[in-house]
């Protein structure tokens, strides 16, 4: 640290050049994340210095919060689902976890979820000491639910399936799971990070979340495909009581017990997520989410012309491609079986996917 301090136009000088660095989704094809809707932005400008961690002292940014959580309950189908608003996919699932385990009591506890599960699983098994199962998936990239019983035991306490695959957009079989998770008294997680902004508004209803009776909890990111600022998530739970088992006590805090991970959270954020739903609507949603299919559709399609056959069709706004080489200057990424991914967020406008197409085209040239 500097001894003594700099000029502020000097600092954001500095500071431009550094922002300059960043790719600002520019030909990011890669990424999950977007640039936030300008109402998210002024939103969370508005509530910039909320600290949810404490709510006593911010109690209309904790309204706001749970006006979130209401919202997005009613859209999952189960508007008394209780939940809050966490840092993202990551802690959704840790939490989601961390619940399962204090449920029930094992004497070594496994989890079972589909081999294509997002990477927060392998952190959070980490942390929790739980043995992680990984079901292998069918050639469609879905949990084989055909081969679920070889990994269950009356240790598992977890089942986790995934509405919208970080690699390759498909839904696992959610209807399947609820009932094995119903009938073996499991608690189910559906990881809506990625599909949980994007099912609800598509035209075909793929059912996954509280409307399947067997779904204990969903999380679902709206600093993904809902257009707010970095960083919040959504936990959902069933019954509000489920969260009760993570209380610790906070004394010296405005409330005297937390359930929440982290301490000191953004309410600007929150407030950022709530805005951009309610300013859209559903219908605004269901507009923007047909266009980002739509882009995922032409993609596809131009792909296959060029040679490059996507090897499933997916749910979401994710595909994939046999396709090894990439054209320059385009960020892309990889999935672990070597697949070019490419997301069709927002800031992938048709003229984006246009100039791909064109430019895988100039390869063959
Ligand atoms: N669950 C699923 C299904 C996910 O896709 C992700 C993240 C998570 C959980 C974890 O969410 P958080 O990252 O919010 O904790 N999926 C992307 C990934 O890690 C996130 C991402 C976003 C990656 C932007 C790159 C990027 O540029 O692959």
């Amino acid at each position: 640290m500097r001894n003594a301090g700099c000029l502020e136009e000097e600092l954001f000088s500095f500071l431009a050049s550094k922002k300059d660095e960043d790719l600002g989704y520019l030909k990011v094809l890669s990424s999950m994340c977007t640039h936030p809707h300008p109402v998210a932005v002024r939103a969370h400008q508005m509530f910039i210095e909320s600290n949810l961690g404490d709510p006593g002292l911010f109690a209309g940014s904790a309204s706001l919060e749970r006006l979130l959580i209401e919202c997005v309950g009613s859209l999952f189908h189960h508007p008394e689902a209780g939940g809050y608003a966490t840092a993202g996919g990551t802690e959704s699932n840790i939490q989601a976890l961390r619940i399962a385990k204090k449920m029930v009591s094992a004497r070594s506890p496994n989890i079972v979820i589909p081999e294509s599960a997002h990477f927060s699983f392998e952190k959070a098994c980490d942390i929790l000491s739980l043995e992680m199962r990984t079901v292998p998936c069918d050639p469609g990239f879905c949990m084989d639910v055909e081969q679920i019983e070889d990994y269950i035991d009356s240790n598992t306490v977890f089942l986790g399936g995934i509405a919208g695959s970080t690699e390759y957009g498909t839904v696992d079989p959610l209807t399947r799971l609820s009932e094995i998770a119903e009938d073996r008294d499991i608690f189910f997680h559906v990881d809506a990070a990625f599909g949980g902004f994007v099912l609800p508004f598509l035209e075909s209803e793929i059912p996954f979340d509280f409307s399947l009776p067997g779904v204990s909890s969903i999380s679902a990111d709206p600093h993904k495909m809902g257009f707010s600022t970095i960083p919040v998530g959504c936990l959902l739970v069933r019954d509000e009581q489920m969260l009760r088992c993570l209380h610790v006590d906070t004394p010296y805090l405005t409330v005297k017990q937390a359930y929440t991970l982290n301490g000191t959270r953004s309410g600007g954020a929150v407030a950022g997520a709530l805005a951009v739903l309610e300013y859209f609507g559903k219908e605004g949603m269901r507009a923007i989410m047909r266009g980002c299919m739509e882009n995922t559709q032409r993609l596809i399609d131009g792909m296959a012309t060029w040679g490059y056959p996507a090897p499933v069709r997916p749910e979401v706004n994710v595909a994939t491609f046999s396709c090894p080489a990439v054209p320059e200057g385009w960020r892309v990424s990889r999935t672990r079986k070597g697949y070019m991914r490419i997301v069709c967020m927002p800031h992938v406008h048709r003229d984006v996917i246009e100039a791909f197409l064109h430019d895988i085209g100039e390869m063959h040239a």
